[in-house]
């Protein structure tokens, strides 16, 4: 434990410091620089953390098409929308962490089936292991979509804002794309960089941060990254998620803060108002999922035979007419003679295609294999 808490130790006085510093184009480096050693340390503890046992994660079985957590403040009815998208019964109460763990459930919408995991309440300090932070969080680095639910009665920007926080510290990060950087290590030669667009934070803060982590590397940057964005791509444990707002408990507050969007510490989020209890907008709930999870439904049609319009096969956006085969059976692509494709993605119905054709939601698809 002593080594624990001399990281701890160091954590501490160096956030300290970063604190006291005034931000200005004569201290950006050196803060670049504390910034660099922070994020390195947070990791250093985090393994030592996990080494000695503490938050080895829930267990989670991924199944289904997409994977969705809800995840929010404790009370706020998480358990409860779980039970309304996919019946799937767990304690529901009125007080805090009813639910201590991770339960999963299926919900099927368009033909997808969609795992939905209901997850203990967050609070202020997961990041740093309270409740069970660090679980909760490390559950929510491989999912597709966040759900981040919200009590309607209470405000509603400080809860997105403390819970993106959380997020944030434990290194994910929240609708954001990776940042365009690439960073080559080399054996001798220094640090050089090359940028295809200029950049706010100068190269002296550039080098200051990379040298914490490289002696010797080819740096390009092909956009207007911050310091944070720099370190995000040199520590190798950020996840990127997609995440949307549910605003619940609307039967309560009768539309009084509902809105449909929000900006919350500089960046847009979408609201989509719900009662759990009340069974409100569930319906439009479940379409956002579906449609921020970008699946398409694909329908096969056999030769000669019917189309089986409850049955589609779901992808993702920008599947190939190979992925269709690969779902079928390994062998479809090796028999693979041509496809035919009604719908959006081709010129006109029952088109010949290939297989790299690029599909479109609803298109319908025969495989023509060789015999
Ligand atoms: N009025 C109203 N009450 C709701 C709604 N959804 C949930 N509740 C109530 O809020 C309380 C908490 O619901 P849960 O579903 O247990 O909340 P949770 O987020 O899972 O709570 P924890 O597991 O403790 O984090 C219960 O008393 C629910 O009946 C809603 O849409 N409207
Ligand atoms: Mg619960």
């Amino acid at each position: 434990m002593r080594y624990i808490s001399d990281i701890e130790k160091q954590i501490k006085e160096i956030e300290e410091e970063i604190f006291s510093t005034q931000y200005n184009k004569a201290t950006e480096h050196h803060i670049g620089k504390l910034k660099a050693k922070l994020a390195q340390l947070k990791e250093q503890l985090e393994r030592e953390k996990s080494r000695k046992g503490g938050g080895k994660g829930f267990l989670i079985k991924k199944s289904g098409d997409a994977t969705v957590a809800i995840l929010g403040f404790p009370n706020v009815g998480k358990s409860t929308l779980l039970k309304q998208l996919t019946g799937v019964e767990t304690k529901v109460a009125d007080y805090d962490f009813t639910t201590i763990k991770v339960i999963p459930g299926m919900m099927k919408h368009n033909g997808a089936n969609i795992q939905i995991l209901d997850l203990p309440g967050i609070i202020k300090g997961a990041s740093v292991g309270r409740g069970r932070g660090r679980e909760i969080l490390s559950a929510i680095r491989n999912i597709d979509l966040a759900l981040i639910i919200v009590d309607s009665n209470n405000n509603i920007p400080n809860q997105i804002s403390e819970i993106i926080k959380e997020l944030y510290a434990a290194g994910i990060r929240l609708n954001e794309k990776p940042p365009d950087i690439k960073i080559v290590p080399k054996s001798e030669g220094g640090i050089n960089i090359s940028k295809t667009i200029s950049l706010k934070i100068s190269d002296k803060t550039i080098k200051a941060i990379v040298s914490e982590y490289y002696v010797n590397a080819d740096v390009i940057i092909k956009e207007d990254v911050n310091e944070d964005q720099l370190i995000d791509y040199l520590s190798k444990n950020r996840a990127y998620v997609k995440a949307i707002v549910v605003a619940n408990k609307i039967d309560m507050t009768k539309g009084e803060n509902i809105i449909d969007e929000i900006l919350v510490d500089g960046k847009k989020w979408k609201i989509i108002p719900v009662s759990a209890k009340e069974k409100i907008n569930l319906n439009l709930l479940k379409k956002e999922i579906f449609s921020e999870l970008n699946l398409i439904r694909i329908y096969l049609k056999p030769i000669g035979g019917d189309i089986d319009y409850n049955k589609p096969m779901i992808l993702k956006k920008d599947a190939l007419v190979e992925d269709v085969c690969k779902k079928l059976h390994r062998d479809f692509v090796n028999k693979f003679k041509y496809a035919l494709v009604w719908g959006k993605s081709v010129k006109y119905p029952g088109q010949r295609v290939g297989l790299d054709h690029v599909l479109e939601d609803e298109d319908v698809v025969t495989i023509i294999s060789k015999r």
